[in-house]
Formats: structure tokens, C-alpha cells, sequence
């Protein structure tokens, strides 16, 4: 089945509302996220086998703002060990509403069970894999510490977290390159200038891209005892955290 085009900044909008992840963005989600977002691809490839080699039997895997499930169905794919559970939690209704109907059309057996909550309010308990595949930038800086706290109280020892992110840069030339860069990528899969510039009006004030070195001491600050970055494109990376 081919992805719905996302067109939705394609002409003029005369009042550009606050991005929000409804019924609009669900429909046109896979194509917007894959052209807008250098390496998703990989990093959803990747979470599916990183999972795979940290879950044993009876494993809880927890896909905090999981949208459509790409990660939960990546995870699913790769998880061999029985009695495994994977948990998706999105506070879209409309991304949860359809989430479920991908994942009927899914056959393998590991269950995922989908939350409609905020991801601070849900605890995790007994987790052996935590990703959080571009959900961090969207939860006020001030409340993302509580976040990876609550996330490493719920991992066992041995439990991994994966972290992705939109990040910024502390200097301001590379932090315009990059902008630019990703501009220029988002322009090279079919956005016109147009489109890239009203997008980036409608999210700036909800996605609050920070710092690698923010999000490793944040990290380091929870009790993670290791974790580096193991992609990164542009201004899009993806961090490894071990409990
Ligand atoms: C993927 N991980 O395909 N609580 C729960 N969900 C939230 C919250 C919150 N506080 N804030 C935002 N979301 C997915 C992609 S998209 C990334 C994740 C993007 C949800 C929001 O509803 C949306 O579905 C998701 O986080 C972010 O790998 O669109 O850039």
C-alpha cells in the first residue's frame, strides 16, 4: 500500500495554528515523518534489532509516542522470545485509533498492548527496552527530566533505553548548517520551500530540539550507567542508554 502524500502545508495557510497530531496528520504520518526525518528508516530498522537482542522470555517493551506503531511493529518482528509484551502509549486518540488497526493487520504473535495516556502519567515497570523514538522534543524541557527518571526506575538492570531526537547545536554555524541541511533534505524528497517554512512556523514552539551533550548529562543524571549516540544524520540523532 503506498503512504498517503502529505500535503498539508502545500499551499498558503493564512493563519498557521500550532502543529497538533490530529485526524489531518494521522492520514498523511508515514510519508510526512519518512521525507521530513533524516534516517528514520534505519532508526525504526535498528530499534526492531536492538530489541530483539535485549529482550529474554517474558520481556516488557515499552514505545513511548508511538503514533502508528512503526517501532512496536519493528520490535515485534525482531523479538524471538516467548511470553513478550510490548506496551505503545500515545496521548493522540486518533493515532492510538489508528495504531490499532495496523497492528491487526499484523500477524505476529507478541502482544502489544496501546495506551491513549500521556507519557507522565503512565509508570513503566519491568521494562527491558524503553524507546522513545521523537517523542522527548515534544514534552516541555522543564518536565523531561522526570521522564528519564521514571523511565530508569522502571527498567531491570540490563534494560536499555533508545532515545531519538531532533537535536540542536551549542554553535550557532553548525547549528544553522544543520538546519539548512535538513532543510535541503526535506526540499530534495519533494517539499517545496513553501511547505519546509510553514511547517517550521507551525512547530517551533511545540518540538524543543536540545543539545547531545543536554540529553547525555540528563541521561547521566537518571543513573544510566552507559550511553553514546549509535546514529546521527544531520540534526537527527538516535542515543543508546544502559541501565
Ligand atoms: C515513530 N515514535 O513512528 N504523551 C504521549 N504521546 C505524546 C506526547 C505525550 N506527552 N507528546 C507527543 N506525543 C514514532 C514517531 S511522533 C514524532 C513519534 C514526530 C506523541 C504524538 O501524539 C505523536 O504521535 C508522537 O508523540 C511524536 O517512530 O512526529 O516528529
Amino acid at each position: 500500500m503506498t503512504d498517503t502524500p502529505d500535503t498539508i502545508y502545500a499551499n498558503p495557510v493564512p493563519t498557521l495554528r500550532a502543529f497538533a497530531f490530529d485526524s489531518s496528520v494521522v492520514e498523511v504520518f508515514p510519508d510526512m515523518i519518512k521525507r521530513s526525518v533524516p534516517g528514520y528508516t534505519t532508526i525504526i530498522a535498528m530499534t526492531g534489532m536492538l530489541a530483539g537482542k535485549y529482550t529474554n522470555a517474558g520481556a516488557r517493551c515499552y514505545d513511548l509516542g508511538c503514533s502508528l506503531g512503526a517501532s512496536s511493529l519493528a520490535m515485534r518482528q525482531n523479538i524471538k522470545a516467548d511470553g513478550c509484551k510490548i506496551i505503545g502509549v500515545d496521548n493522540s486518540p486518533e493515532m492510538i485509533e489508528r495504531c490499532r488497526s495496523i497492528l491487526d493487520t499484523d500477524t505476529n504473535p507478541t502482544p502489544v498492548e496501546l495506551l491513549c495516556a500521556d507519557v507522565q502519567d503512565i509508570t513503566v515497570s519491568d521494562a527491558k527496552v524503553v524507546v522513545l523514538n521523537f517523542t522527548l522534543q515534544f514534552i516541555p524541557v522543564a518536565q523531561r527530566d522526570a521522564l528519564i527518571r521514571n523511565i530508569y526506575a522502571g527498567l531491570e538492570p540490563g534494560g536499555v533505553m533508545i532515545l531519538s531526537e531532533k537535536v540542536s547545536f551549542a554553535d550557532p554555524h553548525l547549528d544553522q548548517l544543520n538546519i539548512e541541511l535538513h532543510h535541503q533534505f526535506k526540499q530534495a524528497n519533494g517539499y517545496s520551500e513553501l511547505e519546509v517554512a510553514q511547517k517550521r512556523s507551525a512547530i517551533e514552539d511545540v518540538l524543543i530540539p536540545e543539545t547531545l551533550d543536554q540529553h547525555r548529562q540528563r541521561i547521566a543524571a537518571a543513573g544510566f550507567s552507559s550511553c553514546d549516540v549509535w546514529f546521527q544524520c544531520f540534526n537527527f540523532a538516535s542515543l543508546i542508554a544502559l541501565k
